[in-house]
């Protein structure tokens, strides 16, 4: 039977003398004027604060002048797809002769490649243009000077080594950049591009419209790159979205129609579950360049088959997918791995551009460090890690890196190859090194809380205020509030016994809540007793009405 709570609760706030505003924003280290009306403009900083912006421009003027040859270098994900995009339409628009290349996930790998360069060469390219890469490919950029390519690096990935001798690096996260916003996505480091050159080259008009037909893209990117939604981003994504959900472009309009999100409301929820999958699985099962050619196109028919492909595409990833995390459950289970605390599973004919998700799922449900492996073309075995706060996975991959053939990462996520010979090796020693590192305690998830909430505080109005301190996402996360004390008077199955509809009175009021996925939870509780629920405060609306809704994360008998 589930024994509640399910998480270890942590309070921020334990201060009632603020308000529940205040200490919302005190949380996210949000200023008050947070909840201010504002222009786009005014939140923009000036895009020549970016290093080399300034020879970027110069170098792209000077390729319009001459009537180049131009190519653009992206990536297979929707920043490096929408950043592709961005780089095209502009060149369109200028009516430029461009050409782009995106990696294959399987064959190329991530970043800008000497293949890529040839294929460069081959159309004859004079400036190439990377996106969302670049600021590792100091071979390839070397390779295409010499074949006589300028190149140019749009990027926002950390600089590991030596800068490529590229003409511009424009990265806010080059060593020596000072641009005072460090969290821009790919494609938002395009978008400062089109500001910077924008300025110049359009008259005001066109330019405020040119900045404003894109905004759709950028904010799209922003969320499903799951960069911080703060500062420039924050504005972007908040007028981005209106963008997203009024937009006439005809692949986001096919896009929402197959993901059922026509004249819905477009919300960072709805980008990372519905639109970014159907985009991405392009590039993880096919080709990236038909999330391209959708992003693309200026015809609806067009739009309409390739949105209709992604989305057949997707429901075959959703299929294949829950077949891999199955076997994974079972392996953790069979394999008698169920006490470690870094689970290793492989899957010998697993698609790699799936092992990720695998990794990420099994990571959310165990809450430890979980690396998928299958195995590549050449005999190899390529391994996708998720890792949680408590284990720096790249750190803990180093000790070993002799073993690897390639490694990298961050915090919470990393890629590796192996040979098969070092396989066993690896699988058993990391395992005691996890074994030994991470304590009971590191295995137990936590439920943030924002703070204790008092049933005469909570109504309508304070939610939709709440809902304006978002759009929540990355770097802002939605308000987690607790209830202490308060009666549970009814409970209702929803779809069959998967969701639970909870009736909770308190202070001579009935609260109505709601646990998705919590069908579970029904033998776990009973009525009349008291409760301290945990919930994200939302307005759920129903014929018309308004009413309040708590999304329950987490409950547990209150004390006498
Ligand atoms: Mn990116």
């Amino acid at each position: 039977m589930t024994m509640l709570p399910l998480k270890n609760w942590k309070i921020l706030n334990t201060d009632s003398s603020q308000t529940i505003i205040d200490v919302i924003l005190n949380n996210r280290d949000l200023s008050k004027d947070h909840l201010d009306e504002f222009r786009l403009s005014e939140k923009l900083y000036d895009p020549y604060l970016l290093k080399d912006m300034d020879k970027a421009v110069d170098r792209i003027l000077q390729a319009v002048k001459k009537e180049e040859s131009i190519t653009v270098f992206g990536d297979y994900d929707v920043d490096g797809v929408v950043s592709t995009t961005l780089m095209i339409k502009l060149f369109q628009k200028l009516n430029c002769n461009v050409q782009y290349i995106l990696p294959n996930r399987q064959t190329d790998g991530y970043g800008l490649q000497i293949e890529s360069v040839k294929q460069a060469e081959a159309y004859k390219t004079q400036l190439l243009i990377t996106v969302d890469n670049g600021i590792t490919a100091t071979d390839a950029v070397r390779a295409a000077n010499k074949a006589g390519i300028d190149v140019i690096i749009l990027d926002h990935h950390g600089q590991e080594g030596e800068l490529p001798e590229a003409v511009a690096v424009v990265n806010p996260n080059r060593k020596e950049c000072t641009y005072p916003f460090k969290g821009l996505c790919g494609a938002g480091v395009v978008y400062k591009l089109f500001h910077a050159l924008g300025e110049k080259i359009f008259k005001e008009n066109d330019f405020k419209q040119f900045m404003l037909m894109h905004l759709d893209l950028v904010a799209l990117a922003t969320i499903a790159d799951v960069v911080p939604l703060r500062e420039e981003n924050y504005a972007l994504v908040k007028y981005g979205l209106k963008s997203l959900t009024e937009t006439m472009r005809p692949g986001i309009v096919e896009l929402k129609r197959v993901s059922g999100l026509i004249s819905k409301e477009i919300t960072p929820i709805a980008v990372g579950f519905y639109l970014a999958p159907r985009i991405n699985v392009a590039g993880r099962l096919k080709s990236a360049d038909l999330a391209l050619n959708l992003l693309l196109s200026d015809s609806r028919e067009k739009a309409f088959e390739i949105a209709g492909a992604l989305n057949n595409l997707n429901t075959k990833r959703q299929k294949i997918q829950e077949s891999y995390i199955n076997q994974a459950l079972n392996l953790v289970d069979k394999d008698g791995m169920r006490d470690n605390r870094v689970y290793l599973v492989i899957g010998e004919d697993w698609e790699p551009g799936l092992i990720g998700i695998v990794s990420g799922r099994l990571k959310d449900k165990y809450n430890r460090p979980v690396i998928a492996f299958t195995r590549d073309k050449d005999g190899n075995y390529v391994g996708s890690a998720r890792s949680t706060e408590s284990f720096h996975i790249t750190e803990a991959l180093s000790n070993y890196k002799d073993l690897f053939e390639t490694y990298g990462g961050h915090q919470k996520a990393a890629g590796l190859t192996i040979s098969e010979e070092n396989l066993s090796i690896f699988l058993s020693e990391f395992t005691s090194y996890a074994n030994s590192i991470l304590q009971e305690e590191d295995l137990k998830s936590s439920l943030i809380i924002d703070t204790v909430i008092l049933p005469e505080q909570l109504n309508t109005s304070l939610v939709k205020i709440i809902q304006n301190i978002g759009p929540y996402g990355e770097g802002n996360p939605e308000p987690v509030l607790i209830l202490k004390n308060i009666r549970l008077r009814d409970i209702f199955p929803l779809s069959q016994g998967k969701h639970l509809k909870f009736i909770f009175q308190a202070g001579g009021r009935d609260f109505e809540g709601v646990w998705w996925q919590g069908g579970d939870m029904k033998d776990a509780v009973a009525f009349d007793h008291y409760y301290d629920v945990v919930f994200k405060p939302s307005i759920n609306l129903w014929n018309g009405n308004e009413n309040l809704q708590l999304v329950i994360e987490d409950m547990r008998e209150s004390e006498e």
